[in-house]
């Protein structure tokens, strides 16, 4: 099959050449089959949905491996199952045709040029259409993720919906419990977009239109996860960030288009004021969470390819996490340098926190990139900001930084009583943290400051280790990097 694979070789390949007929998900797990077939694991052996998934993701992960799995033979369900797609940079950073360490760079760059959707008259998401009484989400596999789970669930359901008010649409990853034959919960954060939507229908009564697309290119998974006013629809930049237009095809039961080439749709609607016990479930802050009250979702149609899979995100692991923190640092990384026009990177190490590199030019600026960082995203609560000769992607040089450019009474921030994440297992009050920023940059600027160590360059490069050291030190791979 044709497919994005130029992506993982060029660092922003010819635009041209990526077929829109070929941008989905299986034709992106097909090609990283093909460049990389480490990356790929098809297990035909039966595996349990419950618990027994999630055990392998995790096992794995101990042995430093992160293929993305495919189940054949998922006990109770015809369909097979899909996981750990997200789970390494290279495929996220190769799905919007980057290298690694540009991947945040090339994802800002790329939503800047929109590619909007394609209508196109059907596509293999309709080949199967189920409506009424046939419609049976039991038939769909029970992924149970962690001990505490309530019960199964849809992790990788990315959602699309209209604002009754505005008419704009939104689309966010919400993870769904099954409930019953065609109900399920629906976890909606407070104060974010389709919360938003969800409390305009409610003042006017109305359910709330939603559908569920599963199956999603990642590319179209990180846009759907783009961080921006409620105003930016992010259903515009799935095509952009894929580097082709996503073909979208008439919903079945409402006013919405979907994409043609996902493996499915689950079309319902959230009903005004119900809500049910969900949870607790096992969050990617790594912590099983109590049981809240969500909103419930009915479904009303299904449609499906004819031998689709079911996609699961292993939640709380690197699948979830890489997924969701390459959009978060680009947002991130373009409001530091809105604020700090020579931010250098930016980097979430752990959920709610975030390093900022800069290169500081005048006094103020650490506490400046705090203030752009807090403003800019709800979940950010602790915010650490060092010079650029600190690399970010090592934590202890970050420390390093703390512990020698830093004075607490001086340099830290703390802001009391701020709208936050509702999973954070720390704070008192749902979705209610203070915010805390570290100001680690040198003062009064890096110039200035007590100089660094360092032996004379000239002595360094003239010193040859073989000269003095055994030659099997030399060859021997150091593995404590
Ligand atoms: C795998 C995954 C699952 C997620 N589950 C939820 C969820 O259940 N509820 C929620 O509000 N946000 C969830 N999120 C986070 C939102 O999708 C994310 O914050 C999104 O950017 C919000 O979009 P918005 O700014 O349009 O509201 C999840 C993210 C990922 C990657
Ligand atoms: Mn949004």
């Amino acid at each position: 099959m044709e497919s994005t694979s130029a992506a993982s070789r060029s660092s922003d390949q010819n635009l041209s050449e990526v077929k829109p007929s070929t941008i989905d998900l299986r034709g992106f797990i097909e090609s990283t089959r093909r460049d990389h077939p480490e990356e790929v694991l098809k297990i035909s052996r039966e595996i349990d949905p419950r618990f027994e998934i999630t055990a392998l993701v995790a096992k794995l992960e101990q042995e430093r491996r992160f293929p993305i799995l495919i189940f054949e033979n998922v006990r109770g369900s015809k369909f097979p199952v899909v996981t750990n797609v997200h789970a390494a940079r290279r495929r996220l950073a190769a799905a919007i045709g980057s290298e690694p360490r540009s991947a945040v760079a090339n994802y800002l760059k790329r939503i800047e040029r929109r590619i909007p959707p394609k209508e196109v008259a059907s596509g293999p998401v309709k080949e199967v259409i189920v409506t009424g009484d046939s419609i049976d989400l039991r038939a769909l596999p029970q992924i149970v993720h962690h001990q505490d789970d309530a019960g199964p669930y849809l992790t990788a359901a990315v959602t699309l919906a209209r604002d009754p008010l505005s008419g704009r649409l939104n689309c966010s990853f919400n993870r769904l419990m099954f409930l019953d034959k065609n109900r399920t919960s629906i976890h909606l954060t407070l104060a974010k977009h389709l919360w938003e939507f969800y409390t305009n229908a409610e003042k006017l009564k109305q359910p709330l239109q939603v559908a569920v697309i599963l199956g999603a290119h990642p590319a179209w998974s990180l846009g759907a996860l783009n961080i921006g006013s409620i105003d930016e629809e992010e259903f515009y930049l799935m095509g952009s960030l894929a580097g082709a237009a996503m073909e979208v095809v008439g919903a079945e039961t409402m006013d919405l288009k979907v994409p043609a080439r996902a493996e499915m749709i689950i079309e319902g609607e959230i009903l005004p004021f119900e809500r049910v016990d969900e949870g607790p479930f096992g969050e990617f802050t790594g912590y099983s969470l109590g049981s809240r009250k969500r909103e419930v979702f009915h479904v009303k149609a299904i449609s499906h390819r004819k031998d689709a899979f079911l996609h699961d995100i292993a939640v709380g692991h690197l699948d979830h996490l890489l997924l969701s923190t390459i959009p978060m640092e680009a947002n991130l990384f373009r409001a530091v340098k809105a604020m700090v026009p020579s931010v250098r990177a930016v980097r979430i190490p752990a959920p709610f926190t975030v390093y900022v590199s800069i290169e500081k030019k005048t006094e103020g600026q650490g506490k400046n990139a705090i203030l752009a960082v807090l403003g800019a995203d709800m979940y950010m609560k602790h915010v650490i900001v060092v010079d650029h000769d600190i690399d970010i992607f090592n934590d202890q040089r970050v420390q390093w930084a703390v512990g020698t450019r830093c004075q607490a009474d001086r340099d830290v921030m703390i802001v009391s009583n701020v709208g936050g994440s509702d999973l954070d297992p720390s704070d008192l009050k749902d979705g209610v943290t203070a915010k805390m920023g570290i100001d680690a940059t040198a003062k009064p600027l890096l110039g200035s400051f007590t100089p660094r160590h360092r032996v004379p360059k000239d002595v360094f490069d003239r010193l040859e280790l073989k000269d003095f050291v055994p030659a099997s030190w030399l060859t021997q791979k150091d593995g404590k990097r």
